[in-house]
């Protein structure tokens, strides 16, 4: 018998502010899905192949688009399918601390490595008791004092990490805690490679499924609006946003480099899933104007986007010269080192979205930071 997965899933229909529940099946063998309305127990979508869709996005707590629906995973809609796909299937917390900020892109590189992605991601910076809080379990340690300053020293960057064992494969990724005992006993690991000493040491990493559901609740919690607040600073910015598809081929950590490394200052960072709406939205001035505006809609929702504040001498109009051309295969002949020419695909799948005019870099900074974050004032 062919190859069948099953989920349930849900869907919130914007225009009867309701949440919809269907049951979502995927075919390995062609790509194809099918889709059942679990109210009103009928077929809503026949069996149609979907690109977009890969056995590796399937698993409970992931959000896939089919057809521009986003449906949350919420359950495995059969035994067979919690077995297959599910088993091992883990989330956990990266705190990545201010020591290697600058870094994050290479720390990013070696966890899609180490077969695990990133699907939620915010700066911010913690306040003296939050990090105390964060760090409650060593607080009779004589060393509570300075690694609670360290951590609220500068920001952090909070990600939820997926993948099989994700708990444990990221603490082995992490290395011992003294970076020095890192670098002789496991050369390869992250505290090894960046690491300076025991509280300077690249990250945090969660210890057990309770403790990776509470910190990531903490960092990114189920209500909007009541995680720490990011790190925006809404001035003399420009906005840049990873697109999905960079996203999901892995080049995040490539992308944030490559912009760390041109000296650009990444002052916020914070992952989003764009709906429908808010894509228009944001894209609204491209309506009519671009021949693409459509599929740079389709695109924005795709799948998680990263979005950046960025700061920089001039940086809207040269952090815009740093991205290149909007069409990739233009930019590959005129500026091979830009960041379109380097990892985009076409104009629409272009890696990356910079603020074309410098007085709106403000506004785009503020439509994800303040609108879509439920920024509240710290
Ligand atoms: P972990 O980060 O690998 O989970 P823990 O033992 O939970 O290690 O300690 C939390 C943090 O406290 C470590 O990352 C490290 O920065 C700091 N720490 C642990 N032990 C010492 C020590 O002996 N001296 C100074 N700092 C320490
Ligand atoms: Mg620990």
């Amino acid at each position: 018998m062919e190859d069948r997965y099953a989920f349930l899933t849900e869907w919130f229909d914007p225009s009867s502010s309701l949440l919809r529940r269907y049951q979502l099946f995927f075919y390995p063998k062609d790509g194809s899905v099918e889709m059942f309305d679990l109210k009103n127990q009928r077929r809503f979508l026949k069996r149609t192949e979907c690109d977009n869709i890969h056995q590796e996005d399937l698993f409970v707590g992931n959000r896939v688009n089919v057809f521009t629906r986003q449906l949350n995973l919420i359950d495995y809609g059969d035994q067979y399918t919690a077995n297959k796909l599910g088993s091992k299937k883990e989330r956990t917390l990266a705190l990545i601390k201010p020591d290697v900020i600058t870094k994050i892109g290479d720390v990013i590189d070696l966890i899609y490595s180490s077969n695990l992605i990133v699907t939620k991601a915010k700066m911010t910076k913690l306040t003296w008791t939050q990090a105390a809080d964060f760090y409650v379990e060593h607080q009779s340690k004589p060393f509570f004092n300075n690694l609670v300053n360290f951590m609220c020293s500068d920001p952090v960057v909070a990600m939820e990490l997926v993948g099989d064992e994700a708990i444990s494969t990221w603490r082995r990724l992490l290395g011992p805690a003294d970076s020095t005992a890192a670098r002789r006993e496991a050369p390869q690991s992250v505290r090894a490679q960046f690491g300076t000493d025991v509280i300077k040491n690249v990250g945090h990493g969660a210890d057990s499924l309770s403790a990776a559901a509470r910190e990531l609740e903490y960092f990114f919690p189920s209500t909007i609006g009541h995680g720490p607040a990011n790190t925006a600073t809404f001035t003399d910015c420009t906005c840049c946003i990873i697109k999905p598809h960079a996203i999901s081929e892995g080049l995040t950590g490539k992308i944030l480099n490559s912009i760390s490394a041109a000296g650009f200052e990444i002052s916020a960072l914070e992952m989003f899933n764009v709906d429908q709406a808010n894509a228009e939205e944001f894209y609204e001035v491209y309506k009519g104007v671009v021949k693409e505006y459509l599929g740079m809609v389709t695109e924005l929702c795709s799948g998680p986007c990263m979005v950046l504040e960025i700061h920089g001498t001039d940086a809207p109009r040269t952090f815009r010269e740093f991205c290149g051309p909007a069409d990739p295969v233009i930019a590959r002949h005129l500026r091979p080192n830009t960041l379109r020419a380097l990892y985009g695909k076409d104009k629409v799948r272009n890696a990356v979205h910079c603020t074309d005019l410098p007085e709106d870099g403000v506004l785009e900074v503020q439509y994800f930071f303040k609108i879509l974050d439920g920024w509240k004032q710290p």
